[in-house]
């Protein structure tokens, strides 16, 4: 039933009945999270990196009324010049956006039931939603978070940028028993900076280990893994720096009453255009790693599997 608004790509269909190690990638990064034409050569490089370490990409969106595992080059051209005009879509959006054919990002929590739906269990991505600051007043808590708690689908991310609540998130996340595993590291990374200042509860070092705990949460039959990526130290911002960035456009969210998913698209852009690129310069790169280290989980999952 389901599956016919499901469109897999030849190259994503190919390597599922091969069981061959598949990476899904997310798209409201493409149409809201960075400005064109650098979301398109991200959308690029990070689909070579996936491959260049050993596993097929699948890029995920909402065109013209099916959800896409796999675009062509067209296509994500397309979704990439369409940028903001474009719908961001989470999980509320689905049904209303694939019956009028809008196209559209698909956000941390649709990406991974559209993962799910193609048989596709690791996920790499930027950063996910989750408490935004502010949240006890305005409730803005991301459908990324439910979505984890319910898909059985691994996201490797470079944590949680400080435009959230990381506290809160971290809290909610363990109160949806979602776990979050440092990748090679104890404290939960803050997206632009390496360490957040609060402690993990589990951490390994390797991808075969990954790959075996996360055999493991599924044995159980549970749902979703946070796997957690700092940023590579030769493209770490200043902790001082990129906080001014960040309160500043929070404040100017406030004052222009941006709410709601408008949020995150707006930090965004604001944080970019403050740093003068140099934000999006680390945040290209920390999307590139996080490819890279779901890759070769990719991999070693399939390898025991
Ligand atoms: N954080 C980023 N870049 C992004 C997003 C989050 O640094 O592009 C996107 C992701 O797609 C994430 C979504 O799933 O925003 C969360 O939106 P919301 O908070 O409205 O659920
Ligand atoms: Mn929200």
């Amino acid at each position: 039933m389901m599956k016919q608004y499901l469109n897999i790509s030849d190259e994503v269909k190919t390597a599922i009945l091969a069981k061959k190690p598949i990476v899904a990638l997310e798209s409201t990064i493409i149409t809201h999270g960075m400005p064109y034409p650098q979301n398109l050569s991200m959308a690029k490089s990070v689909e070579q990196v996936v491959r260049d370490n050993g596993a097929v990409p699948a890029t995920i969106a909402l065109l013209d009324g099916k959800m896409f595992a796999g675009l062509s080059e067209d296509n994500l051209e397309r979704l990439a010049k369409e940028g903001h005009k474009a719908a961001k879509a989470s999980r509320k959006d689905m049904a209303a956006i694939l019956s009028n054919g809008q196209m559209a990002g698909t956000t941390v929590a649709t990406t991974m039931f559209i993962a799910e739906l193609a048989g596709i269990k690791i996920f790499a991505t930027g950063g996910i939603g989750g408490v935004h600051r502010g949240a006890s007043e305005t409730f803005d808590i991301s459908a990324d978070i439910n979505e984890l708690s319910n898909t059985p689908v691994a996201v490797v991310c470079a944590g949680a940028k400080s435009i959230l609540d990381i506290a809160k998130t971290l809290e909610v996340l363990e109160t949806n028993g979602v776990p979050v595993i440092g990748y090679a590291t104890n404290d939960f990374p803050a997206f632009y900076l390496r360490k957040s200042g609060f402690s993990l509860d589990h951490s390994f070092e390797t991808p075969k280990e990954i790959a075996k705990m996360l055999k493991l949460q599924w044995q159980l039959d549970m749902a979703g893994v946070l796997i957690a990526n700092p940023i590579p130290k030769k493209d770490e911002m200043e902790a001082k720096e990129i906080e001014g960035y960040i309160s500043k456009a929070i404040l100017e969210a406030e004052k222009q009453g941006i709410s709601r998913k408008e949020l995150t698209p707006f930090l965004l852009k604001n944080i970019f255009e403050m740093s003068q690129g140099k934000s999006l310069k680390a945040n290209i790169a920390l999307v590139n790693n996080n490819a890279k280290v779901a890759a070769k989980i990719a991999v070693a999952f399939m390898d025991q599997s």
